[in-house]
């Protein structure tokens, strides 16, 4: 046992309190964005040695040190001779016993440098781990990632030799104040490694991002980072016959060209192939050009005002939990255009990229948030640091996508001094980095003068209420008044509303959780909403019942019921249908 410093008479591993210190920094994030556009990963899903460590046990006695030929006996893990957890999964459905665990756990496995020439680097991906991922490689420490649901990346070029090499993950998903989200939310808080971890090969100087986009001026424009300083990159448009030298300097370069594409939209989601070359490196786009534009208080799609037919939903699956597939996306965005929608709003968190991907190909808009929900520690520097970091990887990995119309800040959180200096420093790095899209949020309204007074709201481009007068709040009366009271002069998107219903339940409208109370209180709320044409959206809240362990009433049992579908993804509930209708009049 190894002697603590503390005193001759105590034990490192069992007294000493700080050994989360050495695993701190590095800290990875936005700043080691890569875009993967057209690259090839070399995916590590599959088997993965894992064990549960909720009292830390493994930082504590080091297991990531330990090397398969010298493990230490007695030892109260091994790491080469445990058992396997597939990856992507959801830690808490792997085994009914780990269902509630909120904690630290270690995803092992052995990896191989599959580079084949001197000059190419490697970069290891996790799509996302929630919440916060400490990964060690033979050993060593490479570095730290907070927020559950971006991706991250480490260089390990330098660090992965000729030899197989173990590749260790820690990830907790503790609550926390301090954390984005917060202690307290109302969806499930999924731990473990839930999205496809990959390591990508690129030559050395390599294409590190690009921001393409169309603007009402009829030009294209792309935005070329490299990974050094100086060079030329070439942008090709077969489909327009176009092709561009663009000089990089200081390791960005900006193309800017007068094109006719056919534009996309939901009604005709055209993609074009965009080839980029660096020396060595070819990435390969599929964009979507179109405009977004605010006007008053219309969204203007191309130019024309749209209203947003929407529908929101979680990134939550009975049996997969966070892990979702292409297929699983396509299924939702079935549903919705069977229900009329144009719009969905990704709530919570950001969903996997193949949403925004999917959605492109399908012309479905999106609304892409980071989970600023509720009550988080708003005057906490770190916390700020965090959400910054996640809005940052957010819109980095999905400002090519046509389909995402809005970046979400935040949530239904409190109109305080700390709130409005953290969403104004949010909205500033959401606009530097993506001047070409409205930021919006789900704002407060003051129950008593029945108007939106939320600070946030100046902030934000297209106003979000989340409003539920008919269940929480009785007296749709006051829905019609803030609606006539309105006068802010920016887009309002009733951003959600909904009841909970019970699949099935057949008694009659007086009965909260019946299948008619629910279509009644759409009939109430569609009735209102379509009087006021000061609302350019509605979201029904929400597509599917969504796994939350906050609700343990009689009818919910661990479940949020406001899905227009139940749980199953299949069986569709009468308030589908009333909303369809509206959706089809509208
Ligand atoms: C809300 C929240 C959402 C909840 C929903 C509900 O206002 O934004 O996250 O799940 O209400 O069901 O109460």
């Amino acid at each position: 046992m190894q002697k603590s410093d503390l005193a001759g008479n105590a034990v490192t591993f069992l007294h000493e309190e700080n050994y989360l210190d050495e695993f701190a920094e590095p800290m990875v994030g936005a700043s080691s964005f890569m875009t993967t556009a057209g690259r090839e990963p070399v995916l590590l899903s599959g088997d993965w040695r894992f064990a549960l460590d909720p009292f830390d046990t493994g930082f504590r006695q080091r297991w990531f040190a330990i090397e398969r030929d010298a493990i230490p006996q007695p030892t109260d893990w091994n790491p080469y001779d445990a058992e396997e957890t597939p990856i992507p999964s959801s830690l808490n459905l792997v085994r009914p016993e780990l269902h509630h665990y909120e904690g630290g756990a270690w995803y092992t496995r052995t990896i191989k440098d599959p580079r084949t020439s001197h000059n190419q680097r490697l970069i290891l991906r996790f799509g996302a781990a929630n919440y916060c991922a400490r990964v060690f490689l033979d050993g060593a420490f490479v570095g730290r990632h907070m927020g559950g649901s971006t991706p991250f990346f480490f260089d390990i070029s330098e660090l992965i030799g000729p030899k197989p090499a173990e590749l260790m993950v820690h990830v907790e998903n503790e609550r926390d104040p301090g954390r984005v989200p917060c202690h307290h939310f109302d969806w499930f808080n999924y731990g473990g490694l839930h999205r496809d971890v990959a390591l990508f090969i690129v030559p050395h100087e390599h294409i590190r991002d690009t921001f393409i986009h169309y603007t009402s001026a009829g030009e294209i424009v792309a935005e070329i980072h490299t990974s050094c300083a100086a060079g030329q990159a070439k942008v090709d448009i077969p489909a327009l016959n176009l092709s561009q030298v663009v000089v990089i300097k200081d390791g960005i370069g900006t193309m800017r060209l007068p094109a006719s594409p056919v534009l996309w939209s939901p009604d005709n989601p055209r993609l074009y192939e965009i080839l980029l070359t660096f020396g060595d490196d070819h990435i390969r786009e599929r964009i979507g050009f179109r405009t977004i534009e605010i006007s008053g208080e219309d969204i203007l799609l191309n130019g024309k005002p749209i209203f947003l037919k929407g529908v929101c939903v979680h990134e939550d699956d009975r049996d997969a939990g966070r892990v979702t597939s292409r297929d699983d996306i396509r299924r939702r965005y079935r549903h919705a255009r069977t229900l009329g929608a144009n719009f969905l709003r990704l709530a919570h968190y950001p969903h996997h990229e193949w949403a925004a991907e999917i959605a492109d190909e399908e012309g479905l808009l999106l609304w892409e948030e980071i989970p600023a929900y509720w009550a988080l520690d708003f005057a906490s520097p770190t916390t700020l640091a965090d959400a910054t970091n996640q809005l940052s990887e957010l819109i980095l990995r999905d400002r090519n996508r046509a389909s995402v119309l809005t970046w979400g800040l935040a949530n239904e959180t409190a109109d305080t001094e700390d709130r409005n200096a953290f969403m104004r420093a949010l909205a500033d790095t959401g606009r530097a980095l993506d001047p070409t899209r409205p930021l919006s949020a789900a704002c407060l309204f003051n129950q008593e003068s029945l108007r939106i007074e939320d600070t946030l709201a100046s902030y934000v481009d297209i106003i979000g209420i989340n409003e539920y007068f008919g269940w929480y709040d009785n007296d749709i009366a006051d829905l019609a008044q803030i609606l006539s009271n309105y006068n802010l002069g920016k887009p309002l998107v009733i951003s959600e509303t909904g009841c909970d219903i019970v699949a099935g339940d057949g008694g009659p409208a007086t009965k909260k959780n019946s299948e008619a109370f629910g279509a009644c209180y759409y009939h109430d709320q569609i009735e209102v909403i379509d009087r006021y044409d000061v609302v350019k959206g509605i979201v029904p809240w929400l597509l599917y019942d969504f796994r939350s362990e906050r609700r343990q009433n009689p009818v919910q049992k661990g479940w949020n019921r406001k899905g227009l579908i139940a749980e199953d993804k299949e069986t569709v509930k009468q308030a589908f249908s009333v909303i369809a209708d509206f959706y089809r009049r509208k």
